[in-house]
């Protein structure tokens, strides 16, 4: 027998396949196992399975030609011609990355697309996804943000809390239940790296069709973009301030405000980006003339937009130009009762879906979505924060690939612009009007409010800075999450940061904060955004599970609608310090979910909301998933400075890994060996030769026979 073909033998034998890494590269290019595109999960199938590649590409570049482009009047045209002649290619168009169209960099792209391509799913189908990591320097893992994961924690994709995980080269294969039915998206869950570009869109249709269903949808991912820093310098900047640097005399970039003085952190907005594309404005006027995502329309339809905000630091507020309204219809995987509103806020980490009836006269429109700062201060920078999309009226010819700036919808006194999903309360005399996530109404048949009406169990979770001498990280009630050497789900006995003495009411400690929940309980979060290091704004997401929004408590304002002080309900009296790592209720008659004007009856679910600066939300959930389930600020920058913690639910109860579920953890080479699920390197060595005894008895006694 050949060398090779007993190696061959011998590890088929140890129950090993040996892995043809270049015909892996080509079974995604080549269709064996197709790679994920919107049409990839059909109707009526049970299982769907598809391929995401992740790697490093450049902007602005048309990669079959080698050349760089640049873009003019909506359209794009190689770096050197002379003529008027765009590139026209529709086939190559979708792989010229373009963002802002500011200068050729690295992004991070998924089967060579930013974003990556969207994945289309009926409800209760079970995903395969087969994920590869192509960057060189970095390492990555995928979240399925929206779905719950039941029965399938290890699919989370949360790095350390979940998996470990993957480096250069690397393969992991997510398999999970598509559910809830909505709009959700994927995203990497390491860093800070969604913000170059790891995500993509995640819609899930329900088995039987919705009354509400459009007959056309489109979906837009949002996302604010700066064209300059990747995600490591990012995050630098945000620890230390971002500075004006061709400036001179060089200035210190100074953080910005919303109407009411609720604060952002640092992070320079350039532009803002829909599925990948934006327009970098150089003054509150003139922009760069990069092309932008187009929608299509027919007039007097009525049709469906899922917007997805993967947006890493900014919420925007979205309205589409010259249509005086739209229906709000869902959030985060739940239909709401509709809401006819002017625009809405949306979130980093949250979805909205909305109809717009096409009853204008036919022209290109915007669809516009433009961040909370206040108006007057961005235009005295000289700057204008807005992502745009195109829509575009069919019977308007010819289209207009390069439309102006848009115009905002007029709002008086007497015809108001209501906005929904306000992260703050209004004075009743501006000439709009806000609609709190407090004011909406589920409509979905897989609500059941009822379910939470009697709580088991409650805790309050405070998001912000607090802390001094410099040193006020991102934190929940004052722990800084530090992320573990091994995964919490598949390897919790190799935690070594356990939160411990360090923590305190009056002390900021930094370790892997969790909180054990049990199954089949009731419970109560009440997420806050008060004491010393209150003030910034926070969307909080939580995996594993969608909750119900009982009640959104506000700070209190003057006449002009500026934040003064917190709200009273909340009390930070434990500690001296003002730091509210243990926030109560101020009226001690709330405890146990007594708490008065609670949304009880229809109340809304979704799993990202905003908790208001200087004030709270309530949120209740059944422990009916158990898994280690990550609990985090969703701005990628806030999270990765520790503003996150794992809530561990019944881990008696943890759905057993895969088999050869990957390990990972320290190296040092006089510590104990790194065990798993009870396995020892002792142990394995001895399977290991047992293993090799069999396979040479098994050779021997088959040369015999031959
Ligand atoms: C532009 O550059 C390409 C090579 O990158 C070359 O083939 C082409 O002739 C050039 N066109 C002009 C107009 O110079
Ligand atoms: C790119 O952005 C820089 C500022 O960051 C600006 O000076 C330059 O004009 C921009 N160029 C284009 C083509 O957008
Ligand atoms: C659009 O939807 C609204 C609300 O459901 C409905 O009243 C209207 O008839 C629809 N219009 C068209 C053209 O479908
Ligand atoms: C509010 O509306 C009134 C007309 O009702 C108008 O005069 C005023 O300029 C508007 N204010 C703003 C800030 O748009
Ligand atoms: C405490 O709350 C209860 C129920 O809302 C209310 O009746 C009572 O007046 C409150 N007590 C104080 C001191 O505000
Ligand atoms: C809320 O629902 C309960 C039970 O379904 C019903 O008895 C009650 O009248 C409802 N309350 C309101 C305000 O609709
Ligand atoms: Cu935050």
């Amino acid at each position: 027998m050949a060398p090779t073909s007993t190696m061959f033998l011998l590890l088929l034998v140890m129950g090993v396949i040996p892995v043809k890494s270049q015909d892996h590269w080509e079974d995604t290019r080549t269709g064996k196992i197709p790679a994920c595109l919107p049409e990839t999960c059909r109707k009526g199938q049970d299982i769907c399975e598809c391929f995401l590649t992740i790697e490093h590409r450049l902007t602005m570049m048309y990669e079959k030609e080698k050349s760089l482009v640049v873009s003019k009047g909506g359209r794009l045209y190689r770096f050197n011609s002379t003529e008027n002649n765009p590139i026209a290619n529709s086939d190559d168009l979708p792989f010229i990355l373009t963002l802002d169209g500011n200068t050729s960099r690295v992004v991070i792209a998924i089967n060579r697309l930013f974003p990556g391509p969207q994945i289309t799913a009926y409800e209760d189908q079970t995903l395969i996804i087969h994920v590869r990591n192509l960057m060189h320097t970095d390492s990555t893992t995928v979240h399925w943000h929206g779905m719950q994961q039941l029965g399938t924690p290890y699919s989370d994709g949360v790095a350390m809390v979940s998996q470990c995980p993957l480096g250069h080269g690397q393969e992991f294969t997510y398999k999970f239940k598509a559910k809830p039915h909505g709009t959700s998206f994927y995203h990497a869950h390491i860093g800070d790296q969604r913000t170059m570009g790891l995500y993509g869109a995640l819609i899930v249709y329900p088995k039987q069709e919705l009354p509400s269903a459009t007959d056309e949808e489109f979906v837009a991912v949002i996302q604010d973009w700066n064209h300059d820093d990747d995600a490591s310098t990012l995050y630098q900047r945000m620890l230390f301030g971002v500075f004006n640097q061709n400036q001179n005399p060089k200035t210190r970039y100074v953080t910005t405000n919303s109407v009411d003085g609720g604060m952002y952190s640092r992070y320079k907005f350039h532009s803002g980006i829909v599925n990948g594309k934006g327009r970098y404005y150089l003054t509150p006027s003139m922009h760069n003339q990069a092309p932008l995502t187009e929608f299509e329309v027919d007039a007097n339809k009525n049709y469906t937009f899922r917007v997805i905000s993967a947006a890493t630091l900014y919420p925007f507020r979205v309205y589409v130009e010259g249509h005086p309204t739209l229906t709000v219809v869902a959030s985060d995987g739940f239909a709401l009762k509709p809401i006819t509103v002017e625009s809405f806020v949306i979130n980093p980490g949250e979805r909205y879906d909305f109809i717009l009836l096409t009853n204008q006269s036919p022209d290109d429109y915007l669809l516009v979505a433009e961040t909370l700062e206040v108006e007057s201060e961005i235009a005295r920078r000289g700057e204008y924060h807005v992502a745009e999309a195109i829509i575009h009226y069919r019977e308007k010819k010819p289209r207009n690939p390069n439309p102006s700036k848009p115009v905002r919808n007029r709002c008086t006194a007497t015809n108001k612009c209501v906005i929904f999903n306000c992260p703050y309360l209004l004075p009743t005399s501006a000439n709009e009007s806000c609609l709190t996530y407090n004011d909406a109404r589920t409509n979905d048949f897989n609500s059941a409010p009822e379910d939470v009406s009697k709580v088991d169990q409650e805790y309050f979770f405070n998001f912000a800075f607090p802390g001094e001498h410099g040193f006020t990280p991102g934190s929940v009630n004052g722990h800084q999450f530090v992320p573990p050497i091994a995964p919490l789900y598949s390897q919790p006995e190799d935690l070594t940061t356990v939160c411990d003495s360090n923590c305190a009411d009056d002390k900021i400690c930094s370790c892997t904060y969790t909180q054990t929940i049990e199954n089949g309980k009731v419970y109560q979060f009440t997420l806050t955004n008060v004491g010393r290091g209150k003030g910034w704004s926070h969307p909080v997401h939580l995996h594993g599970h969608s909750f119900y929004v009982m009640k959104m408590g506000f700070g209190q304002y003057d006449s002009h609608g500026i934040l003064t002080n917190s709200t009273p309900d909340i009390s930070c009296s434990r500690g001296s310090k003002e730091y509210c790592n243990s926030p109560i209720w101020a009226n001690e008659t709330w405890n146990g979910g007594n708490v008065p004007n609670l949304v009880l009856n229809d109340t809304a679910q979704k799993d990202t909301i905003i908790v208001p600066t200087h004030g709270y939300v309530v949120i209740r959930f059944k422990a009916d998933n158990p898994g280690a389930w990550f609990f985090h600020c969703h701005i990628d920058l806030h999270n990765t400075n520790g503003m996150g913690m794992v809530i561990v639910e019944s881990p008696k109860l943890y759905p057993a890994k895969p088999k050869n579920f990957p390990i990972c953890g320290d190296f040092r080479s006089n510590s104990q060996p790194l065990t798993s699920s009870g396995s020892t390197l002792k142990d394995d060595w001895k399977a290991f030769v047992s293993t090799v005894w069999a396979a040479i008895a098994f050779l021997v006694i088959r040369n015999i026979h031959v």
